[in-house]
């Protein structure tokens, strides 16, 4: 039953229906379903394969934008819900994200910075394309605790590295963590730049983002 509204989730999301994402993003909120679950299991499935047939040439740019809009209609539907479920309202720290300079994607980094802010963060979202030292002002300015630098191109994911550097150089490091994702990032690649924490999805960031400020 569930998973069948899943896999009409993923389906809209394909065919760049943004009306029918959104009405299935409804129906989730009234059926009691958890709609980190809907995002996971629905439309980020129907997202990744949106992804791999672009990438293989089976679909275009135009397909790409339609399925990012349906997506958002959906997101749009169920992030005041995400925020409603949060119950911790202590502040836990104090969280500045964005998508590194370059870069346009936000799907993703927005869901982070939502979950980050239904568990109980403080966060500032600086948006998409963000130039690198606004990423550094910004975390003088409120008293970071946490970086948290989106990318989804292999060519932008490098930025990040650069945001590591430009703190350490502005005497923010370590006490700024730093917590990097994004499709192309990994583990290594995260260890190897000097990042504190990776997390390949939203509900992982939360329980990294908890980690590094010892809660
Ligand atoms: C939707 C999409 C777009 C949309 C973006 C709309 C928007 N408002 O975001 C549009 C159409 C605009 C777009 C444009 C482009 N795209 Co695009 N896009 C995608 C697609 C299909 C899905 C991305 C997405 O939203 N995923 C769903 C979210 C939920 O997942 P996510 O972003 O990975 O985020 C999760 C995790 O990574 C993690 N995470 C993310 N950020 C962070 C941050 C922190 C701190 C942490 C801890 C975790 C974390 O948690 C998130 C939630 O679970 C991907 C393919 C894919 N499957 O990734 C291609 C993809 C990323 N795009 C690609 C390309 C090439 C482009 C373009 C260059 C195309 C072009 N020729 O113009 C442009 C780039 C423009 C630019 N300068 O940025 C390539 C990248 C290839 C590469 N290796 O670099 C991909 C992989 C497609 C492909 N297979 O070729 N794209």
């Amino acid at each position: 039953m569930k998973e069948d509204l899943f896999q009409a989730m993923a389906q809209s999301i394909i065919e760049g229906e943004a009306e029918e994402a959104e009405r299935l993003a409804r129906q989730a909120v009234e059926q009691s379903i958890e709609p980190v679950e809907a995002i996971n299991k629905g439309y980020v499935a129907g997202l990744d394969e949106v992804g791999q047939q672009f990438g293989c040439g089976e679909m275009f740019l135009p397909d790409l934008v339609q399925a990012a809009e349906a997506m958002k209609a959906a997101v749009a539907v169920l992030e005041p819900e995400m925020a409603r479920r949060g119950s911790s309202r202590h502040v836990l720290g104090k969280v500045v994200i964005g998508t590194v300079e370059g870069d346009i994607h936000d799907i993703g980094k927005t869901l982070v910075a939502t979950m980050l802010s239904a568990s109980g963060f403080e966060v500032y979202d600086l948006g998409v394309s963000v130039p690198l030292q606004k990423f550094v002002d910004k975390a003088g300015e409120v008293g970071a605790d946490i970086v948290g630098l989106s990318a989804l191109l292999t060519t932008t994911m490098v930025k990040q590295r650069k945001v590591i550097e430009d703190l350490a150089r502005a005497g923010l490091r370590p006490k700024v963590k730093v917590m990097v994702g994004g499709a192309p990032v990994t583990r290594g690649w995260a260890d190897e730049i000097g990042a504190d924490g990776y997390s390949e999805d939203a509900m992982g960031a939360v329980a990294v983002a908890k980690q590094l400020v010892g809660a």
